[in-house]
């Protein structure tokens, strides 16, 4: 086997974005634009010389083909051992525990997330660290640096390794060892949750639908909720992950779950509803006739947290994106632990993980997760709700419904205007941050603005600072307006409205989230005019 040095002209375009490169599928298959990009993240740690790396992803497209290239790359480029998920496949949790539990020196997951997959979808490749997580701002940086400088890339000439058979074998000097993709994940479930507790509910006739997109989540919910608790089985829906996943758009919230949100909308659906996404580190949570926006959820798991036996001992702290609704940060206060409030990006929790300053965190954008790893986890925030439905042994409406008499609700939507043409959303976005000055002492709409600023976030670990984070307008009685382009498409520019107001109860407290808002969306659009300026009538994705 000899080592082959090719020489390229570098891409320009390698930046990652909130989580890793994301581009089209058939960007990433164009002649040497993965091998670039693999070789420029061994460059930026460093080498990878007598290291071990994860491997593995959600199975989407072009993922056996691009797993190959980069076992290739990593015997030429001197690693010690790839471990990959047999199949290439492993969900991003999953991924971010066997890093850590394998003490590797990062890992690499092959998927864009919730994005479509297929051919005419995207694709993705993002490097997480050692400790699990993703790589922080400076490494990212670091990656597109070399990305931007590279002259050549390394691969190994020989054949493809044999990734359906479970085992060790050799590529050159490296070892790879395939992996089962669900067993350790499945195990760390067991041990976080009460597993007993949670079957004798389904024993008791309680009815749930997961539904897996035909994504990665699909194995994994069927091992731990069918098999290991004992569900009925047929409680996972769509279990298969599928490369394109069978044309669906794996993204778990009430547009693209809408077979599952009719289905839990029906007087007579299930109890429990839940969905995962691509990579299977999102989850949606439903109870009959009752959507839970993910703000909430967080919100409700904290303040529920020591009813699951992983958490009995309390939380050291908990975290939220600075977008997502500031229900956590009353729970926080009443639990009398400390609330980060980060950049969108589970990057930003991880350190705070790391420095025990938070244990669980959550986003307004369907991700949820704990200290177990450095990920955020769909089938952990599934196990967390159905551990405390168990416990509490009253039903998802009459948990959240209780959470607001308690704590009071923040009402709370996002609205995406995507694929917008990317000047259009800068003139969006520049006309705002140019007015922020002048509304910060102004009264709106009978609203006083007590801040107007582009969010920046000091890191109370590190010290380090990340400016640009988002421009947000709040009032006096607590209600904001966040705007901020989205990080993660791949197609134009999205932008990401984040609309949120706070009813202290106890009357006003379970209106419809949209007709309880409807003030605030009609003052954010006579600030930003966002459908004026694009001509569009109204926003594509409503959460
Ligand atoms: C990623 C990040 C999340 C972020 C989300 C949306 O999630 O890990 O922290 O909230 O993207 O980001 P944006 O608003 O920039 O599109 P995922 O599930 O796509 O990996």
């Amino acid at each position: 086997m000899t080592v082959q040095t090719v020489a390229v002209e570098p891409f320009d375009d390698q930046k990652p974005g909130t989580s890793g490169l994301r581009k089209k599928t058939r960007a990433f298959r164009r002649p040497h634009y993965l091998e670039c990009f693999v070789q420029a993240i061994f460059d930026a740690i460093g080498g990878a010389s007598g290291k071990t790396f994860v491997l593995g992803g959600d199975g989407r497209a072009f993922s056996p083909e691009a797993a190959q290239v980069i076992l290739r790359m990593a015997a030429a480029n001197g690693a010690a051992r790839v471990i990959v998920g047999q199949g290439a496949l492993l969900s991003t949790p999953a991924a971010s525990h066997l890093i850590r539990k394998r003490g590797t020196d990062g890992g690499i997951i092959l998927s864009a997330s919730h994005n479509p997959g297929g051919e005419d979808g995207d694709f993705g490749v993002k490097f997480n660290t050692a400790t699990g997580g993703p790589a922080p701002e400076p490494v990212t940086e670091r990656i597109y640096a070399a990305s931007r400088d590279l002259t050549d890339y390394r691969i190994m000439q020989t054949g493809d390794a044999d990734l359906a058979r479970l085992g060790t074998q050799a590529m050159g000097d490296m070892l790879i060892e395939v992996v089962d993709p669900v067993a350790d994940y499945a195990d760390l479930m067991e041990n976080l949750f009460d597993f007993r507790a949670i079957s004798a509910l389904f024993q008791s006739g309680f009815r749930m639908r997961f539904d897996a997109m035909n994504a990665i989540t699909g194995p994994y919910a069927t091992e731990v909720l069918e098999r290991r608790i004992g569900a009925p089985a047929g409680t996972v829906i769509r279990a298969v992950p599928l490369p394109d996943f069978g044309g669906a758009h794996p993204d778990p919230n009430p547009t693209w779950a809408d077979t599952l949100m009719a289905e839990m909308m029906a007087p007579d659906g299930p109890d429990f509803g839940a969905a995962s996404d691509g990579d299977g580190d999102r989850n949606m949570i439903l109870g009959r006739g009752v959507y839970v926006s993910p703000s909430d959820s967080i919100a409700v798991l904290a303040a529920n947290a020591t009813l699951v036996p992983a958490y009995a001992a309390g939380l050291a702290g908990v975290a939220r994106s600075m977008p997502t609704s500031a229900a956590l940060d009353r729970v926080a206060a009443a639990l009398d632990i400390e609330c980060h409030e980060t950049p969108t990006g589970w990057k930003f929790f991880s350190q705070l993980l790391d420095a025990n300053r938070a244990t669980l965190c959550g986003e307004e954008s369907f991700g949820t997760g704990s200290n177990h790893v450095r990920e955020k986890d769909g089938l952990w925030a599934v196990l967390m709700w159905l551990n405390i439905l168990a416990e509490r042994k009253e039903s998802v409406r009459e948990i959240l419904e209780g959470h607001w008499r308690r704590f009071g609700r923040n009402y709370y939507s996002r609205h995406d205007y995507e694929a917008l043409d990317a000047a259009v959303a800068e003139r969006v976005v520049a006309g705002l941050r140019e007015r922020l000055p002048t509304l910060a002492v102004q009264a709106i709409d009978g609203r006083t603005v007590v801040l107007a600023d582009d969010f920046a976030y000091t890191d109370p670990v590190d010290g380090s600072v990340t400016p640009g984070q988002g421009l947000r307008i709040v009032f006096g009685d607590g209600a904001r307006i966040i705007l901020r382009k989205s990080g993660t498409g791949t197609e134009g520019a999205t932008l990401r409205l984040y609309l949120e107001r706070i009813v202290a109860g106890p009357d006003g407290l379970t209106e419809d989230a949209q007709e309880a808002l409807a003030g605030i969306v009609a003052l954010a659009e006579d600030l930003l005019r966002i459908k004026a300026l694009s001509g569009r009538t109204g926003p594509d994705v409503i959460t």
